[in-house]
């Protein structure tokens, strides 16, 4: 197997792009689709300050590392999740990331804003863990970005989790999440930021080599919440796919962004109005985040 580019010896091949690379030009490789989706998107500019949001995994701290080589004002923000040992040794991996490097992170803690840890959140809603683990995130992403003044966050979700969510919101026609389904969520409100996905043109393998190459020291270990959540039997199931036909994820998520996404897109905007308790963005009067935080301190 050698290097599309420069002809020596391949590390890596990748089926879907009909190509083999070297390590230094698939480094190159994987950086130039992340520009490419900045580019396309128009994500975000040098002179705005971005809020990476990481996890400990490869995927995050991967997509930060290419922000920080690529020269943008990144910083990061790290969410406790409050998860045992997983929460733990998480927030160790994104700490020294942060300090190797010299950037800056802001680590939030779930329990200190909604009164309680996702373990316990999840035994008080009686609703799946990542219901609430969910929302929380969204919030504290939102609001902590607002807070310090950053106008845009990015995720580090790649091709495999945007394919996966595509297929659960397919499976169930939510026919309200598919507009949302985007590399690029923009600004509905003053107090929504920018929402975007960099690695959204990246599978989840060639992230794991990105992170492998660079010698990044990520948590290989999932959330334990994420065993037998239906995220993960969908990406199976599109892996299996993609085994048979190499670039059938590709295809499912860009063919609905490119032909279908616009035909969802509602044509009633939704009313956005300001949470009376915390003067976050929701469309009724509380929002759910104060919900959630009322029903945990009520049984804690
Ligand atoms: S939502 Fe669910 Fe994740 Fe929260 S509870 Fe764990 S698996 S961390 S991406
Ligand atoms: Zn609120």
């Amino acid at each position: 197997m050698k290097c599309r580019k420069c002809g020596t010896g391949a590390v890596i091949e990748l089926r879907r792009h009909n190509a083999a690379f070297c390590a230094p030009d698939f480094l190159e490789f994987f950086r130039n689709q992340v520009r490419e989706a900045i580019r396309k998107h128009r994500m975000f500019t040098r002179d705005e300050r971005v809020l990476v949001a990481v996890s400990g995994g490869k995927d995050s701290l991967g997509l930060w590392d290419v922000l920080i080589e690529e020269g943008y004002q990144t910083s990061g923000l790290y969410l406790d999740l409050g998860i045992y040992d997983y929460s733990v040794e998480s927030k160790a991996k994104c700490e020294a990331f942060a300090a190797a490097r010299e950037v800056p992170l802001i680590v939030t803690g779930v329990a200190d804003e909604v009164g309680a840890p996702v373990p316990v959140i999840k035994e008080v809603t009686r609703r799946p863990p990542c219901s609430g683990c969910g929302l929380s995130k969204r919030y504290l992403m939102n609001r902590v970005a607002l807070e310090h003044g950053f106008p845009v966050v990015a995720t580090g979700h790649n091709l495999d989790d945007e394919a996966a969510t595509l297929f659960g919101s397919v499976m169930h026609w939510q026919t309200e999440a598919l507009p949302r389904q985007s590399p690029a969520l923009a600004s509905t409100h003053p107090k929504l930021v920018r929402r975007v996905k960099p690695l959204y043109r990246l599978s989840e393998r060639e992230a794991a080599a990105y992170a492998f190459l660079r010698r990044i020291d990520y948590i290989v270990e999932e959330c334990p919440f994420a065993k037998g959540a239906t995220s993960i039997m969908y990406k199976e199931i599109l892996s299996r796919m993609e085994d048979a036909s190499p670039g059938a994820k590709h295809n499912f998520l860009f063919g609905f962004l490119d032909k279908a996404r616009a035909a969802f897109e509602r044509a009633e905007a939704v009313s956005l109005q300001e949470c009376v308790r915390c003067g976050q963005v929701t469309t009724g009067t509380v929002c759910a985040f104060c919900k959630l935080s009322d029903q945990v301190k009520r049984a804690t």
